[in-house]
């Protein structure tokens, strides 16, 4: 079936009546989600239980513990060793440095370039979890390690993610998340996610034309999609600051428009997290809304939508 592109109506006209238009005007604004936060359907028999999904669905958010046993923690610690000290082996265009240094900040698409990640990624357990909550089946739109190195570790300011894939890469609809596996220990010192509950309810429209190219800039440090003082200080009065500290293992699941961000690790040791991003196939990439190119394949995946099959339960092969 052709897909209507916006082309095929006059862009203004498009962008007026997109529900989450950003970008465009030069005054910022909130405006309420249009989109469920879960989808229910065939997958609402889910792993999660009922209080999981209503406190998910209130906070935008849930930490996980225990789902990843021993064994696979540290056979995916010493995978982040393997990948950081083999630069080499990895990519060099997916690999993206900390503003102002030659440390390394991430890794995208760590699920091609690391068997054990892809694994992660296609494992039933997860994939069963985000399914209940997208209510279909689902598909990696990207796939990142973020280092935070110990001593140099630069912050990730406040933003809202689906403002960036929806603006940037086209992602129609809220109806995706991002799984945030923790490689090594976050603690309060060493920049652990900060995510402010029920966020996700809101929609903040930014200020400032994307430059081209943006991505270049932004996965340092990001200037556009950047949600005003005033928007953030309203979230947080409503909602407050979650800390998501937790042991190497513990999993945080999270809306794609939950308000997030994470300071700078100026203690002497990494934070080190794999961040899966699944999207519904009902919400593959379109033209990116705010009308530039689309960003590379290497940040929002299109080439490869499609449903993934949930493999076995174990990062070790069929178990
Ligand atoms: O632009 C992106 O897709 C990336 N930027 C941030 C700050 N979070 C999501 C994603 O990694
Ligand atoms: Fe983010």
């Amino acid at each position: 079936m052709a897909h209507a592109t916006r082309h095929d109506v006059s862009d203004r006209a498009a962008k007026q009546d997109d529900p989450y238009r950003s970008r465009i005007s030069l005054l910022p604004e909130i405006v309420p989600r249009v989109d469920p936060v879960l989808y229910g359907g065939r997958h609402s028999a889910g792993p999660l239980t009922s209080e999981q999904l209503a406190s998910y669905s209130h906070d935008g958010f849930i930490q996980l513990h225990g789902l990843l046993d021993a064994a696979e923690i540290k056979a995916l610690q010493a995978e982040h060793v393997r990948l950081r000290t083999n630069r080499s082996t990895i990519d060099q265009d997916t690999l993206i440095l900390e503003p102002g240094s030659a440390e390394l900040r991430s890794v995208f698409q760590i699920h091609v370039q690391s068997d054990l990640i892809g694994r992660l990624a296609s494992d039933a357990r997860l994939v069963a979890i985000t399914r209940q909550i997208l209510g279909d089946d689902v598909y990696i739109h990207q796939a990142r390690l973020n280092y935070k190195p110990g001593l140099f570790g630069k912050e990730f300011y406040w933003h809202s993610d689906f403002e960036t894939w929806h603006v940037e890469d086209g992602m129609p609809r809220m109806r995706a998340l991002s799984m945030s596996i923790l490689l090594t220990e976050n603690t309060p010192y060493n920049g652990p996610l900060l995510i402010m509950p029920g966020s996700h309810h809101h929609y903040v429209r930014c200020v400032g034309e994307t430059p081209d190219d943006h991505y270049k800039q932004s996965l340092r440090k990001q200037e556009y999609g950047v949600p005003d003082a005033d928007s953030l200080s309203q979230l947080y009065v409503a909602g407050g600051i979650a800390t998501l500290t937790g042991a190497a293992g513990s999993i945080v699941v999270f809306d794609c428009n939950a308000m997030h961000g994470s300071n700078s690790n100026i203690a002497p040791l990494p934070r080190s997290n794999v961040f899966l991003v699944y999207n519904s196939i009902k919400n593959r990439l379109t033209d990116p809304f705010g009308g530039k190119k689309p960003r590379p394949e290497f940040i929002a995946n299109r080439r490869k939508a499609t449903a993934l099959a949930p493999r076995s339960v174990s990062l070790f092969g069929d178990r």
